[in-house]
C-alpha cells in the first residue's frame, strides 16, 4: 500500500531506489503500524514537508518478501528512500530528519546534547529493542528449540523492567530526553513506551514521571496525526 500523505512538490528528477522510476525527491518511509518506525514517522509529520508512507508489515511477512529484501537487505522497518538513497535504521534516519531540516530545530543545538542523543538512540535500539523486546516477541531468534521460549520471554521481561526502571529515573525531573527542547529523542521514547504497555506492564501506575514525558509529548498535534495514520493508540 503507498499512501500519500500530502501533494507531492516539484524537484528534480532522479531514478529513484523505492520504484526503480524516475521520480521526484519526496522521501518514501517504509513503515509498519506501531513498529519502531513510528519514530521517524512523527518527526515527517514534524517537519510538515511531503513525503509518502509505504507499509511493509512486521506481522504479516512483508519485510521479509524478496521485494522488501532486495530493498533493505535486513528485512526491517523503517526505511527511508529519498531519490538514489536508501537509509536503514531508525536512529540514523532520526538524525538524519533533524540534521538535514534544521529550521525544524529537532537536533539538540549542543554537542554535549548530539551526544546524550547518541546514548539513548544506541541504548534504545540495542539493549532495549535489539535485546530485550526482542527477546519478548521474537524469542524464536534466540533460540531454535521453542522449549526455551517461554524462559527467554521471562528473561526480556526481566531485562526490559530494568531498562524501565533506568528510563523513569533519567525522566523524573525532566521535561524531555535530552536538554530542554523536544528532540528526535521523544517520538522514539515514545514508541518503547507504548511497546511497555503491549507487553503488558501497567505503564501509567509503574513509571509516574515516563508517562508524563509520553503525554506531552502526545499533545503534538504531529504526534497525533502520526497515531492517527498507523490506526494505533500509545494506550494498547
Ligand atoms: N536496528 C533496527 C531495528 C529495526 C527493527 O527491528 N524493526 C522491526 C520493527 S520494530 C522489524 O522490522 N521487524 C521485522 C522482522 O523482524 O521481521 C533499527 O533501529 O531500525
Amino acid at each position: 500500500m503507498r499512501v500519500s500523505t500530502r501533494s507531492r512538490p516539484t524537484a528534480r528528477p532522479r531514478t529513484c531506489a523505492a520504484c526503480d522510476r524516475t521520480c521526484c525527491m519526496s522521501p518514501t518511509l517504509y513503515y509498519s503500524p506501531g513498529s519502531c518506525s513510528l519514530a521517524p514517522h512523527i518527526v515527517l509529520e514534524e517537519i510538515g514537508l511531503p513525503y509518502a508512507l509505504s507499509l511493509a508489515s512486521t506481522s504479516d511477512g512483508t519485510t521479509q518478501s524478496p521485494a522488501h529484501l532486495r530493498l533493505n537487505p535486513k528485512g526491517r522497518v523503517p526505511v527511508l528512500v529519498t531519490g538514489a538513497s536508501v537509509l536503514t535504521e531508525a536512529p540514523a534516519i532520526l538524525l538524519h530528519l533533524a540534521i538535514s531540516n534544521p529550521t525544524t530545530n529537532l537536533l539538540p543545538n549542543t554537542a554535549d546534547g548530539l551526544v546524550r542523543s547518541i546514548e539513548w538512540f544506541n541504548w534504545l535500539s540495542g539493549t532495549v529493542h535489539a535485546v530485550a523486546i526482542r527477546q519478548i516477541w521474537r524469542p524464536a531468534s534466540f533460540s531454535r528449540d521453542p522449549s526455551h521460549h517461554n524462559d527467554i520471554i521471562a528473561v526480556g521481561k526481566t531485562n526490559l523492567e530494568a531498562a524501565f526502571a533506568l528510563i523513569e529515573a533519567r525522566m523524573s525531573g525532566c521535561t524531555w530526553a535530552v536538554g530542554t527542547c523536544y528532540t528526535t529523542v521523544d517520538p522514539y521514547l515514545l514508541v518503547v513506551f507504548r511497546w511497555g504497555n503491549r507487553v503488558g506492564f501497567n505503564m501509567r501506575k509503574q513509571y509516574t514521571a515516563w508517562t508524563q514525558h509520553a503525554l506531552r509529548v502526545l499533545e503534538r498535534p504531529a504526534v497525533e496525526r502520526a497515531l492517527e495514520q498507523e490506526g494505533i493508540s500509545v494506550w494498547e
